[in-house]
């Protein structure tokens, strides 16, 4: 059982997908599909450690699922589930839970933010989200983790996490045959891209999240041309042109972001749009970005809205994804028990 590449990732159906999704991971999950082996997962476990109603999780699993394909993930090449469906996820993330250290926890700042000043009331689950996370990756030994800028801290939890798995079990990794007491890889975090970081429409300095109460602050995969083209419209400025050179953006987050985006949807440089539009008021650059928004992105909401129409359809990619994905996910899960001292039979 050797260690090769192998691409994990995930998003929580937490609501409908956004452009920070698709530009800041989903377009390098598209890419890495050509070139290495790719298992997609939808997160809905991770979904869970906040509130969500019951029918309207089931919509926004198949939901997700929906984006995935239309974005361009083709469920013959790429492994598509739901992490619900195997089992080993939520098991490894026990085994995680008695690795981790309440220290490492304590310094996540995506829990600080989301459990806000009411800690107290916050779910077990959403505080050990990252143990949950490290699992998804390391069930299937995944080394290439392709996600947004945010996701960076979670990232090096779950290298942590592999190396104290290795280091405290390494006699006992060896005595199962590994013969150099490595078992988990160190997953490497795939952050690139010119929008790494989208931040919302209406508030620079926030990221752009399905959570934000604003439908306004994003742009959903979902949303049609006009939808596109007035929440693009009503996006946050300054009244300021756009600036002739990078090194313009200072205390300006909006006018930044709406840079980054354009120049990531039209596969540019931030130089070349700034060549192109610098100097100009933003109305002309907002009809530009309106238009090259819905040329990449319009495609994509009606196709996800025709194949959310069958969803037995969706559900049965979903099942075969899911019976792939526990053929390499239980090995790894039985080795684990082996390693750690559970019997099983
Ligand atoms: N604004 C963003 N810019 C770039 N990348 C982003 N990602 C999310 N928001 C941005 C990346 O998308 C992937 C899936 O994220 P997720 O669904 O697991 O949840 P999240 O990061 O917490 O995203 P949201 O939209 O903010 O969800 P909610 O509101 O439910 O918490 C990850 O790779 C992430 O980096």
């Amino acid at each position: 059982m050797t260690i090769s590449p192998r691409v994990f990732s995930g998003m929580q159906p937490t609501g409908s997908l956004h452009l920070g999704n698709y530009l800041g991971a989903m377009v390098n999950w598209i890419k890495m599909q050509e070139t290495h082996e790719c298992i997609y997962c939808v997160v809905d476990l991770h979904a869970i450690t906040v509130w969500q109603d019951p029918a309207e999780l089931r919509t926004a699993i198949r939901q997700v699922t929906a984006a995935y394909i239309a974005a361009g993930l083709d469920p013959k090449k790429s492994i598509l589930f739901n992490q619900s469906q195997v089992s080993a996820h939520a098991e490894l993330a026990w085994v995680f839970n008695c690795v981790a250290r309440l220290g490492w926890l304590n310094r996540m700042t995506q829990f600080k933010e989301k459990a806000g000043k009411d800690r107290e009331q916050a779910s077990v689950g959403l505080y050990a989200y990252p143990n949950l996370m490290a699992a998804d990756i390391l069930a299937y030994r995944a080394t290439h983790v392709p996600v947004g800028e945010d996701q960076k801290q979670h990232l090096e939890l779950a290298r942590d996490i592999a190396q104290k798995f290795n280091n405290d079990f390494r006699e006992s990794i060896i005595a199962q045959g590994f013969a150099d007491g490595v078992f988990f890889p160190q997953p490497e975090p795939v952050i690139t891209g010119p929008a790494t970081r989208v931040m919302s429409l209406r508030d620079g300095t926030k990221k752009m999240s399905k959570s934000d109460p604003s439908d306004l602050s994003r742009i959903n995969l979902t949303d049609d041309a006009d939808t596109i083209a007035k929440k693009i419209q009503k996006a946050k400025t300054d009244a300021d042109p756009i600036p002739t050179e990078d090194g313009g953006f200072q205390g300006r987050p909006e006018a930044e972001n709406l840079v980054g985006i354009y120049a990531a949807l039209a596969d540019q440089t931030v130089e070349t749009v700034l060549k192109d539009f610098g100097g100009q008021q933003f109305s002309a650059f907002k009809k530009a970005l309106a238009e090259v928004a819905t040329d990449r992105l319009g495609r994509i909401g009606g196709e996800a809205r025709r194949l959310m129409a069958d969803s037995a359809a969706i559900d049965a990619v979903l099942a075969d994804g899911s019976a792939r994905a526990r053929t390499i996910a239980q090995p790894v899960i039985d080795h684990v028990k082996d390693i750690a001292g559970l019997i099983r039979s």
